[in-house]
């Protein structure tokens, strides 16, 4: 399981608000894009990054999360970032996926699920803590790149640096805003939600690795990265000043 998430095994989505009571509220993530009902926000712009192009001071860590059937990613940590107030700290990746036959994406868009979703969750800076993030709507930022399988695959090596995930062209102005909350329990509704209209290519071996039962040493994906410091912290901002289309 996950060591820093308490797993939540059997019951499915729909019964995550007899755990808890906010997985029953009405802002709740993931949801379907349906692009013939979007409403362009003119007041929506670049989004702007900063220290995603470096490689962080230290390794990221993978490890099978139990109930996503996802790895988690974690940096290693590095001094806080001090930066204007509405800036969103990386505070760490994970994917979701499905099975070797099943698309996983937790995101559809129009009504179509990809076979896998990165998410890069983010801490406004204004706050210190998760908890205290969690307490505030705009207190979680996270990106949403969907992944198609193409040629390419994703390096996650020490050198590992955040853009790498990011859309290839560079085109990251086109993208999907809404207010949600976090996917699993519990389910806070303190998320500003990017997802890039533009998928990222994964490697066909990336999403074998991922998809087929992970075994933690076997898995040529995860292994290398096993054995690394829980903690994080990357040294990237980015600053949400709007969506697009
Ligand atoms: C996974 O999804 C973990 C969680 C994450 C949660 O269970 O990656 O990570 C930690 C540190 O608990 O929760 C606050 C947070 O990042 C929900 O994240 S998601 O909404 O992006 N799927
Ligand atoms: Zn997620």
């Amino acid at each position: 399981g996950c060591p820093w998430f308490p797993c939540f095994s059997s019951a499915g989505p729909s019964h995550w608000k007899e755990l808890k009571a906010t997985c029953g509220g009405d802002k709740q993530s993931p949801v379907n894009i349906d692009r013939r009902r979007l409403q362009r926000d003119s007041g929506l712009g670049d989004i702007l990054f900063e220290g995603y192009d470096q490689a962080p001071p230290g390794t990221w860590r993978l490890a099978n999360d139990g109930h996503t059937g996802g790895c988690c990613g974690r940096a290693p940590s590095s001094a806080p970032a001090h930066r204007a107030p509405s800036w969103y700290r990386a505070l760490q990746l994970h994917f979701h996926w499905g099975s070797p036959v099943r698309n996983g994406s937790e995101h559809t868009l129009d009504g179509h699920q990809l076979p896998m979703e990165l998410h890069i969750v983010h801490i406004n800076v204004k706050y210190r803590t998760l908890a205290e993030a969690k307490g505030h709507p705009n207190g979680l930022a996270v990106l949403v790149p969907m992944s198609l399988p193409a040629g390419d695959a994703v390096d996650l090596a020490s050198t590992f640096r955040l853009s790498t995930l990011l859309p290839r062209t560079g085109r990251l102005s086109g993208y999907y805003r809404y207010q949600g909350s976090l996917t699993t329990p519990d389910c806070s509704e303190v998320v500003v939600w990017t997802v890039f209209e533009e998928p990222v290519e994964i490697g066909r071996e990336q999403v074998l690795a991922c998809t087929a039962p992970l075994s933690s040493t076997q898995n040529p994906w995860v292994a290398p990265l096993l054995d690394l410091p829980d903690l994080f912290c990357i040294p990237g901002s980015l600053q949400v000043v709007g969506a697009t289309r």
